[in-house]
């Protein structure tokens, strides 16, 4: 955090908590040495969000390539009512890879939560956004836990007791998970919000392969950029030794697994050196960075029913693209 003290002091509003359960750095160095270990090459998404991962991510939202984030927009702000409703008043809000915070913002006026608690790898945006809104909304308590989506909130943090838990998950960062990963990880917060609770998840659905490949190849090149991104953020944490003009983004649908893959190719052989390692790469060869699976409805619902949730309802835009659906216990 690079918060001079004065600038700190009056900076810190009265309503917000900040705990950090952040990784350190071996456990990046394992992931990494053993992701550029296998074969496939691959390495986890969440590594995509440093300081500058963050930015990139933001300028990705901002693009015309990059329909989800402002679909989701629109179908939180026209529904705000109604998925408020189903909250319900007065709830614990708890979220995960809460990034900027500017989604949640459409439902917390309707539906009043005592506490709001944002989960986040990126702990600079992180602590900056939640600053933000501890500020916008002083009848509110903000809890920012710097931490990826394993991270224990129970074991680290009492949250109220009587309150109904609701977790927010929106963006569609469930896409990131295998579909057992994103069943287990369903499980794990219908354990976490027990009885009468629930989740508000954002889902992108499956549509057309020409809308999904522009969206993750924009014109602007933020896509790109964000994905080399995690190449040089090795060569600063890890001290690897990757010329990033040797590697190309590549991106497109798979529909035999409904998924985007992203991928960085090398242009051509060579060795690279990571955390003392030395690694090679055939001309062409890919390392993996990220799956984006895309849902139907239906196989949505079915996979949140596997993991023990009732779905009430899905609020979608008029092109169907995107899905924000209520689940619950
Ligand atoms: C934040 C994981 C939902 O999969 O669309 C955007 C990340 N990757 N462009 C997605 C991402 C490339 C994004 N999620």
């Amino acid at each position: 955090m690079n918060l001079s003290a004065p600038l700190a002091r009056r900076h810190i509003p009265r309503n917000l908590f900040v705990l950090d359960l952040a990784p350190r750095t071996e456990s990046i160095e394992r992931e990494v040495v053993t992701g550029l270990s296998r074969l496939p090459k691959t390495l986890p998404p969440k590594l995509f969000y440093d300081r500058r991962g963050a930015e990139l991510f933001n300028a990705i939202c901002g693009t015309r390539a990059y329909y989800p984030t402002r679909t989701e927009n629109q179908i939180l702000e026209l529904s705000a009512p109604e998925i408020a409703a189903a909250i319900g008043l007065g709830s614990v809000m708890i979220e995960y890879g809460a990034g900027e915070i500017e989604k949640v913002r459409h439902l917390l006026q309707s539906a009043r939560p005592s506490m709001y608690v944002a989960l986040d790898i990126s702990g600079d945006q992180l602590v900056r956004a939640s600053t933000s809104l501890a500020f916008a909304y002083p009848w509110l308590s903000v809890v920012s836990v710097i931490g990826d989506y394993h991270a224990e909130l129970e074991a680290e943090l009492t949250l109220p007791e009587r309150a109904r838990r609701i977790v927010f998950f929106p963006g569609s960062t469930i896409g990131n998970f295998e579909p057992d990963d994103a069943c287990d990880f369903l499980r794990r917060v219908r354990a976490l919000v027990g009885e009468g609770g629930g989740i508000v998840i954002g889902v992108d659905l499956q549509k057309s392969i020409e809308v999904l490949d522009l969206a993750y190849n924009d014109p602007q090149g933020y896509t790109a950029a964000f994905n080399l991104n995690v190449l040089a953020r090795l060569n600063r944490e890890l001290d690897a030794d990757f010329d990033l003009s040797t590697f190309a983004h590549r991106a497109f649908y798979n529909t035999e697994r409904a998924r985007i893959e992203m991928h960085l190719a090398s242009l051509r052989e060579q060795r690279v050196r990571v955390a003392g390692r030395s690694f090679s790469f055939a001309a062409g060869e890919t390392i993996h960075t990220e799956n984006s699976y895309k849902y139907t409805p239906d196989g949505f619902v079915s996979m949140a029913r596997r993991a023990g949730f009732n779905a009430s309802r899905m609020w979608t835009d008029p092109a169907r693209w995107f899905g924000v659906f209520f689940l619950h216990n």
